[in-house]
């Protein structure tokens, strides 16, 4: 005989309510079925769980585990919640607590002191619930401890579930990012510590290159505000860039507000066009990426740069030049752009790769095709959403999958977010060994024909 979850389904609604994404739950113990030993054996060796406790007045408490409790280590992803039928409340952890959120030793599965969960054993064995206000998840639960589910009034049931997603979100991550705001320090570190692998350059000159609202100022935009720590507002992006911006502009990136140049600088150009009549064209981009056009150059769609025109560089040197290229594409827009901006954009690649410039996709606006990584960004790699557009991107150009980052660029908030900007600080460090990458096999050339 089967046995079923005490979960109504109205209260399951709330405690879907949780999970930015869908979830599928599977009874895997239940208190009043199983023998109480056998409690913490259900856990399976990978996945995701919940813990639900069903009190005598209607309900419920208990907590999310991301990982099964006795492969040990720390669980940042869990949380308790309280649910009733018509509410569900998550109460996580505070952000920059120390100590261990989940612990398991000695059949004791604990929650700071917010919630416990034993098996005992006195003259037979027995399932302890205690719940308590804490310090960590600041719980203002009031202490109350429950035996069993049958020997003291008060305590319905306990029941283990395993947690499966749904839909668009994977299991697990297919490529690995800790979402830290260590990990995020660590990041921002390396990168205001980078130096370039060339003696005789100081910045590194990154082109994005992209149709029109793409994303490309944002990024640069992103990226100071990343550094800034707070948003910051350049007046060639999104509502605030006057119409077809159309210039050649080079934005070098501070380590913080009047802080020193770190060793990235971003340059904006007039955006590709979907048609031969618009846009920035093939000629025009390669004058760029060969350091011949100056600084503020206005681009004029039908009359390329030449040698005649105003400030042309008749001899680039190496800090002119672009050392890496970006494409980048929106997320939404992956599938229909013209046929025209594809040949283009091949092309483009095709004539970068020549120059022996590493080249990057930047896929934007992830956030607006996945519901879970508009909630928040660490679900980038768990989108199956994503992960589809990313491929197209990668088919678009006709470049491996590895060559295509996702990036959420800021666009409507007030302040930084740590995600987000671990997401574009790893765009900027994949940026940044790509250009090593490529300097360092030129110097090993330059040396082997020496010899
Ligand atoms: N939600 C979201 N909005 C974005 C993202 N990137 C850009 N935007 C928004 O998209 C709009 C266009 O962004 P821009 O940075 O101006 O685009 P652009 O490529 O510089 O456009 P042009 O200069 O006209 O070629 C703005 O309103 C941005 O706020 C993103 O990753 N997510
Ligand atoms: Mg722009």
């Amino acid at each position: 005989m089967s046995i079923i979850s005490s979960l109504d389904l109205e209260t399951e609604q709330q405690l879907q309510k949780l999970f930015p994404y869908p979830i599928k739950l599977h009874l895997l113990f239940k208190a009043s079925q199983h023998t109480p030993g056998s409690l913490f054996k259900k856990f399976d060796d990978v996945g995701q769980f919940v813990i639900v406790v069903h009190l005598a007045s209607g309900a419920a408490r208990g907590a999310y585990l991301s990982k099964p409790p006795k492969n040990g280590g720390s669980d940042k992803d869990a949380f308790l919640f309280d649910l009733t039928t018509t509410n569900a409340t998550k109460i996580s952890p505070q952000d920059n607590s120390e100590s261990e959120t989940v612990a398991f030793a000695n059949s004791q599965l604990s929650f700071g002191k917010a919630f416990r969960l034993r098996v005992a054993c006195a003259l037979q064995t027995f399932i302890f619930v205690h719940f308590s206000s804490d310090e960590v998840f600041k719980t203002n639960w009031k202490e109350e401890s429950y035996n069993d589910t049958t020997k003291e009034r008060g305590l319905k049931d306990v029941e283990v579930l395993s947690l499966q997603v749904v839909g668009d979100v994977l299991p697990f991550p297919w490529r690995e990012v800790s979402w830290t705001d260590r990990v995020r320090e660590d990041l921002r570190e390396s990168f205001v510590s980078h130096k370039v692998m060339s003696e005789s350059l100081k910045s590194i000159r990154v082109l994005l290159l992209g149709p029109v609202g793409v994303g490309k100022s944002s990024f640069i935009n992103s990226v100071r505000s990343v550094m800034y720590k707070h948003m910051t507002h350049m007046p060639s992006c999104g509502t605030c860039a006057p119409p077809g911006f159309k210039k050649l502009k080079s934005s070098s990136i501070r380590a913080e507000r009047g802080g020193p140049a770190t060793s990235l600088t971003l340059c904006d150009v007039m955006a590709l066009g979907e048609d031969g009549a618009t846009g920035l064209s093939v000629s025009d981009a390669r004058a760029v990426i060969k350091g011949h056009v100056p600084e503020g150059y206005k681009f004029k769609p039908g009359t390329p740069l030449s040698s005649q025109s105003i400030g042309y560089r008749a001899e680039p040197g190496m800090k002119d030049k672009i050392h890496c290229a970006l494409f980048l594409l929106d997320a939404r827009k992956v599938t229909t752009y013209s046929d025209y901006l594809q040949k283009m954009m091949r092309r483009l690649q095709a004539e970068i790769s020549d120059l022996d410039v590493p080249q990057i996709v930047l896929l934007t606006h992830v956030d607006q095709v996945c519901h879970a990584v508009q909630e928040d960004v660490k679900y980038v790699y768990t989108s199956r959403t994503v992960k589809d557009k990313m491929q197209k991107a990668a088919d678009f150009m006709g470049m491996p999958l590895s060559f295509v980052l996702p990036v959420r660029n800021y666009a409507s908030e007030l302040s930084t977010n740590c995600n987000t900007d671990i997401l574009l600080l790893s765009a900027v460090r994949s940026i940044l060994q790509a250009v090593d990458d490529t300097l360092d096999d030129q110097c090993v050339c330059a040396s082997s024909s020496a010899d």
